[in-house]
């Protein structure tokens, strides 16, 4: 029977995250060893399949067409360009790909059409497959799941009351409803988030509550230090330390222990001992690939030196959850709905959102 807990309070994963180091390394190992084999690493890689020209105000995104970051908007990839850059992903040992697109949300036709049957020919390739790809409804998840998906990753990325001081154009409450529609399927849900927005420790407890009292838990959990782009509104925001990265990954491996944590964006200002340190807290997944989704990644080679330093292997497609199977367009049972929900759009003043936008505008 599995012990792990969905009722953790705020307070006593504070107490974690406060623990003297030392501690908190040895019972995030311990919980870690329990649970996987801490030697192997999963490892995704992400394509960016619609970069740009995004509708949202998400203080920490170079997408946002709102802020003046120099990401140039482009139209949705086509099959074959995704097919190649998967290729190139398994070849370099990921078992993951995971396709972003810089969209508030899903809308049912062509493109969305084109992103299921990318769906489809990765999952031929036997390769896990993720999207993100903003908000879906039921119907658009069990669409994806149809096609073969793997994860869908859907960050809840602070806590309910820092997000508003990050997001004024989509509520935290249609984060959780996304994530709810993935699990009406056989989809496995990805959910994390950033540190370094300038949030308090508690906002990082608080987003850990959120995410570890969701049964099931998700079944990896991406922790970001935050990219601080120009022109973004957080672009001043103070890089955030290894320690606190190290108690991030730890504190989320003890109150998640079945998961798997990905050490995200933010790596190329880690050194080598700082990301062993990650994987001794209980990190056991990565982003590889020489670009995020528009910022820069640590090179893939260097990756593989560290994990031949560190004794790691990558893991396998499908270790975890059986390979979905993929139906064809032809045979669908999934009507697209057209449908039209009601998402959220709060639109309330944050400042330095405000002043983000107003600077672009003077400069375009
Ligand atoms: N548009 C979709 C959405 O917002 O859900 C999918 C793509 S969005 C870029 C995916 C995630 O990337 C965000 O939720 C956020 O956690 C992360 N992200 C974006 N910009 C970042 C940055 N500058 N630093 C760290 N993480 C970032
Ligand atoms: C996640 O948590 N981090 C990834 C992925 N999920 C989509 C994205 C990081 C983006 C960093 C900024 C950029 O490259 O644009
Ligand atoms: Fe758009 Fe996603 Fe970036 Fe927000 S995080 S601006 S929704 S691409």
């Amino acid at each position: 029977m599995s012990t792990t807990r969905h009722n953790w309070t705020k307070e006593e994963i504070l107490d974690i995250y406060n623990k003297p180091l030392m501690e908190l390394l040895y019972e995030a190992a311990t919980v870690h060893r329990l649970h996987h084999d801490p030697n192997t690493v999963q490892v995704s890689t992400l394509v960016s399949i619609k970069t740009g020209g995004c509708s949202e105000d998400c203080g920490y995104c170079p997408q946002a067409a709102r802020y003046n970051t120099g990401v140039e908007g482009n139209d949705l990839m086509s099959v074959q360009q995704v097919k190649a850059q998967a290729l190139r992903a398994k070849s370099n040992g990921s078992s993951r790909v995971c396709m972003g697109a810089a969209w508030r949300n899903v809308k049912d036709g062509e493109e969305f059409d084109q992103v299921l049957e990318m769906v489809r020919t990765i999952n031929k390739l036997d390769m896990e497959v993720c999207c993100t790809l903003g908000m879906i409804t039921e119907n658009q998840a069990k669409r994806l799941a149809e096609a073969g998906l793997y994860a869908y990753n859907h960050n809840l990325d602070s806590s309910e009351e820092y997000y508003k001081q990050v997001i004024s154009t989509r509520g935290f409450e249609d984060r959780l409803q996304t994530i709810d529609n993935v699990r009406k399927t056989n989809v496995t849900v990805c959910s994390g988030g950033i540190i370094g927005m300038g949030e308090k420790v508690e906002d990082r407890a608080g987003m850990l509550v959120s995410l570890s009292t969701l049964n099931p838990q998700p079944e990896s959990v991406p922790i970001n230090a935050l990219v601080a782009v120009e022109g973004t509104p957080l672009e001043n925001e103070e890089p955030v330390s290894i320690w606190e990265m190290i108690r991030m990954v730890a504190t989320t491996r003890i109150v998640m222990p079945e998961t798997q944590v990905r050490l995200s964006a933010g790596r190329t200002q880690m050194t080598r001992e700082g990301q062993a340190m990650c994987f001794f807290a209980g990190a056991n997944s990565i982003f590889a690939g020489d670009k995020l989704l528009t910022t820069p990644n640590p090179d893939v080679n260097e990756d593989m030196k560290m994990f031949e330093e560190l004794g790691l292997t990558p893991q396998k497609p499908f270790a975890k959850k059986v390979q979905p199977q993929t139906v064809e367009a032809s045979e669908s049972q999934y009507q697209p709905l057209g449908e039209n929900p009601k998402w959220t759009r709060p639109d309330h003043k944050i400042e330095r959102n405000e002043a983000a936008k107003l600077k672009a505008k003077a400069v375009k």
